[in-house]
């Protein structure tokens, strides 16, 4: 991949709002409605927020970390959610929605392993300046019908889902705008954002009959989720916090009951990854179709559905392929000690990960993870005045720059799959899901798409590689010559 890919979109082009503010925009009325929608999840932005305080002001470290990356101002704001679509029409429509928005498809996931019919990926800005802007991302996941051995099931929810659209007329147009005329003016753009949120809205009048439903539900819940309604209601709002540990702890206490284990790495000095946890979905009423419809429409049955949840996140360092690795195996062998009884899963996990380094220092020399380097205010002071040269090694060990930790954008799909099962409410045995479904398909899912996902490593390497490239460049100004070996100094 070329590093224009990495440029901002963002620059403004005459008379047209940036994707920038159009994502900043949908991404809070996002979060207002949700919060009308589920309380529970306006009292846990509270408590994150409140967490949020008291950490930065404790550790002044990650503070001055945060605001040294631009990673202070975009957290308030920092959130992301999830929904799950039927058809590939619906998904290659949502790829040009997010697209309006600056966000790109990044990461295939499949959750098929865990049971669950569904492959996913997640959209999310990619260029440094428009994640520092604002990081809204959707984990959106696609039904694989095909996957239901069922026949009559399988053509019955085809037939529901065909003849929906979740997306309104105006919506399809200002998408149709936004492509031809590469964005959208002010008017535009707030239309876009309120009728973008009809797509997203929960509806609590079901297109199915309870009958039709039960079959669904009883092949997998999230089936009947996806097929029986109007649209693809966001089922959780996820804020970042800065201490997992501390907002777990104080949910009980906000009448919030959160699920017993942090998804995700243990916790440790040097955050990695992502660690997740939810809350249970909510009970909520639901009308069915009923079976006898009169002449003048249709009547309507009351019943019952869980869809919606609370989820909180706590974000660290990306880590390489080879940092990657080490996390899946330690996962796996903390997995593998609790199937033959060894103890429970959080003793082991934190036990398991005394294998991953736990100094940024350590994990950076290693090759574990991705950093962002910058110069340090003795690199600036030279830079103002002597031309340099050096490798990166030598230009830190002459202690030149600085370097802080490119916080992971993306999803982990073994916790995924956790949050998925946690959401469904129940064992995987209750909800239908002793299937285990097959083969992933990323060629059929980016087919849908009518694009394909970015590779989420090129993009942190990316990253990492212009925050370099741009030190080095500071540091050769004033040699009148770049990198030729004419330089004043050299540090090699
Ligand atoms: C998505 C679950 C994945 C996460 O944070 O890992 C997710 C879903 O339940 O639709 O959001
Ligand atoms: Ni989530």
């Amino acid at each position: 991949m070329s590093n224009d890919n990495l440029q901002s979109k963002s620059g403004p082009v005459s008379g047209l709002v940036s994707a920038n503010e159009i994502r900043v925009q949908f991404s809070r009325a996002m979060s207002a409605m949700y919060r009308e929608e589920v309380p529970a999840y306006g009292e846990l932005m509270d408590l994150v927020e409140d967490i949020n305080a008291t950490r930065l002001a404790d550790d002044v470290a990650l503070s001055e970390q945060l605001e040294h990356s631009n990673g202070l101002a975009r957290l308030s704001e920092e959130r992301h959610g999830a929904i799950r679509v039927g058809t590939a029409e619906e998904l290659f429509t949502l790829r040009r929605l997010f697209a309006v928005m600056g966000m790109e498809p990044v990461s295939y996931y499949d959750l098929a392993v865990a049971g669950i019919p569904v492959h996913s990926t997640a959209f999310r800005p990619i260029a440094e300046d428009d994640l520092s802007h604002n990081p809204f991302r959707v984990f959106t996941s696609l039904l694989r019908l095909e996957l239901i051995a069922d026949a009559d099931l399988r053509d019955a929810a085809q037939k529901v889902l065909d003849a929906r659209d979740i997306f309104t007329p105006a919506l399809r147009n200002l998408i149709e705008r936004a492509e031809t005329q590469n964005g959208l003016d002010a008017e535009d753009a707030a239309r876009f954002v309120t009728e973008a949120l009809e797509t997203f809205r929960w509806h609590s009048k079901a297109i199915v009959d309870q009958e039709l439903y039960q079959r669904l539900h009883d092949e997998h819940r999230l089936i009947a989720d996806i097929v029986s309604f109007h649209g693809p209601h966001i089922n959780h709002l996820t804020p970042r916090t800065l201490d997992i540990d501390a907002v777990q702890a104080a949910m009980p206490a906000r009448g919030i009951n959160p699920k017993e284990v942090v998804e995700g790495p243990p916790r440790r000095d040097c955050p990695i990854l992502l660690r997740q946890t939810s809350f249970k979905a909510l009970e909520e009423k639901v009308l069915f179709k009923a079976a006898s419809g009169s002449a003048t429409g249709v009547n309507w049955a009351e019943g019952s559905h869980t869809a919606r949840f609370g989820e909180i996140e706590q974000r660290g360092l990306a880590l390489t392929p080879k940092g990657r690795a080490l996390y899946d195996q330690l996962l796996e062998q903390t997995r593998a000690r609790v199937r033959s009884g060894e103890g429970d899963y959080e003793t082991l996990l934190v036990e398991s990960f005394k294998a991953f380094p736990d100094s940024y220092a350590e994990l950076r020399a290693q090759g574990l993870g991705y950093f962002r380097y910058s110069l340090n205010e003795r690199g600036e002071e030279l830079a103002r005045s002597v031309g340099i040269s050096g490798t990166l090694e030598g230009l830190l060990e002459v202690g030149l720059l600085r370097f802080d930790p490119i916080v992971y954008e993306d999803f982990l799909p073994v916790s995924a799959a956790g949050i998925f099962q946690s959401n469904l409410g129940a064992n995987l045995g209750e909800t239908g899901a002793d299937v285990v479904y097959a083969n992933p398909s990323q060629s059929s899912f980016e087919a849908a798409l009518g694009a394909k996902v970015q590779d989420e490593f090129t993009l942190y390497a990316a990253l990492e590689q212009a925050s370099l490239q741009a030190c080095l460049a500071r540091l050769a100004e004033k040699s009148g010559d770049k990198g030729s070996g004419e330089n004043k100094a050299v540090a090699a």
